[in-house]
């Protein structure tokens, strides 16, 4: 087996990865992507996995019991394939790539599973190129409608059909029927922090994710000369942001929670201009729903408080919300034994299908770094074949 995984984990390393950063640029329906979804297929095939492509973008392979009647109740594994701007390698892949592996595990184990089990490659988790994380497994599961998916755009405008037809896929947004025959979902994901390094733990396993959203913040002022404009005349709406920025750190420090503004947008971004307007985006998380609100709030209002006395303008709009999620905590049990069961802050498509009504699961492999959505995430060789093992058993045991 660990050949398994380290050849195939050779095989993805160099495709989106940045000569200069090292990091990964696997936007969705770009050919970077286009191309690890391609090798999927392919590895999907040589395990003789039927593969099926739905309507938005997900690709699933499944592994049918050759005997018996039960088509339905199956278990599905697997994560993401899509990654951050200049991300790390593990953050979806290491999900992939270990599913193949512990189908490797099972054959190698002689297991005939007694119902299907399945390996998805969910697309667009990460929401880096149309803003809503997690958009395919959110249309599967219908938590988003196709007319939502139909208003979103990348920066150049380009909508979500339009990028999936350009990149071979044939768009049809909606609800996915394969969904429907799933039991329940185990899926393993490197971990987003230090939680398993401190406990000095290979593997862990999910308690659930914190709620958080995605709000964009549109800021307008009055475009003017940098030099022959007084300072009391103006009205900037780089201030206003810069002030919001602020604001956001100090309260998120004061409340225990997380903000974060690292998308920004000025136009014209002129050297000597006053800018006209300044876009930017407020990714918030937070331990309860009620907290999130409180942050959001009070970072809005200070925001909206600092305009007046800037005379710029504020629209706020949320972009992706994600409610908290609790995953199962039978399956959870089952699947930690003596391993920690910690939270996390960070989204998943497991936490999508949980929300959905389907009973699901995570397992986390230790990042020594703790570093997520950067180059520096890692994850060692034998604490990945650890996760692969820890999967091979859950879902021998789930789909026995
Ligand atoms: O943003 C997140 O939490 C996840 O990595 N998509
Ligand atoms: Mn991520
Ligand atoms: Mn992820």
């Amino acid at each position: 087996m660990p050949d398994d995984f380290d050849r195939m984990w050779s095989d993805l390393a160099p495709v989106g990865r940045s000569a200069s950063t090292t990091g990964y640029f696997r936007q969705p329906f770009t050919s970077a992507e286009r191309e690890c979804r391609a090798w999927f297929v392919e590895q999907c095939e040589a395990r003789d996995l039927r593969v099926e492509v739905d309507g938005n973008g997900n690709t699933v392979g499944w592994w049918e019991v050759s005997t018996g009647s039960t088509t339905g109740g199956a278990v599905l594994t697997g994560s993401h394939l899509d990654s951050v701007l200049d991300g790390g390698a593990y953050d979806g892949p290491l999900g992939v790539v270990s599913a193949l592996a512990a189908i490797d595990v099972l054959r190698d184990r002689g297991f005939a599973p007694g119902r299907p089990i399945a390996v998805a490659a969910f697309a667009e988790e990460e929401g880096s190129r149309f803003g809503l994380a997690c958009l395919g497994s959110r249309l599967a599961a219908g938590t988003t409608t196709p007319e939502q998916a139909r208003s979103l755009t990348d920066r150049d405008g380009v909508r979500v059909e339009d990028a999936m037809a350009a990149a071979g896929l044939e768009p049809a947004l909606g609800r996915s029927d394969w969904l429907e025959r799933v039991g329940c979902f185990v899926e393993l994901h490197v971990e987003q922090g230090r939680d398993l390094v401190d406990r000095e733990a290979p593997v862990g396993v999910a308690s659930g994710i914190w709620p958080h959203g995605r709000y964009r913040f549109d800021f307008t002022g009055e475009a003017n000369h940098a030099g022959t404009t007084r300072m009391e005349d103006r009205h900037d709406p780089m201030l206003t942001y810069a002030m919001s920025a602020l604001a956001a750190n100090k309260q998120a420090r004061l409340a225990g929670q997380r903000a974060t503004f690292g998308r920004v947008e000025v136009a014209p971004n002129g050297t000597n201009a006053v800018p006209s307007r300044v876009t930017a985006w407020l990714d918030a998380r937070c331990r309860t729903e009620v907290d999130l609100a409180a942050l959001v709030g009070a970072i809005e209002k200070q925001a909206q408080d600092r305009a007046g006395r800037d005379g710029t303008g504020l629209v706020v709009t949320a972009e992706s919300v994600s409610p908290a999620v609790e995953f199962d905590p039978s399956l959870a049990a089952r699947l930690a034994g003596d391993r920690p069961v910690v939270p996390t802050a960070a989204g998943h498509d497991a936490g999508i299908l949980s929300a959905a009504g389907i009973p699901t699961a995570m397992l986390f492999v230790r990042n020594p770094t703790g570093v997520s959505h950067s180059p520096a995430e890692h994850a060692e060789i034998a604490d990945c074949h650890a996760g692969v093992d820890a999967l091979a058993d859950a879902l021998e045991e789930l789909a026995s």
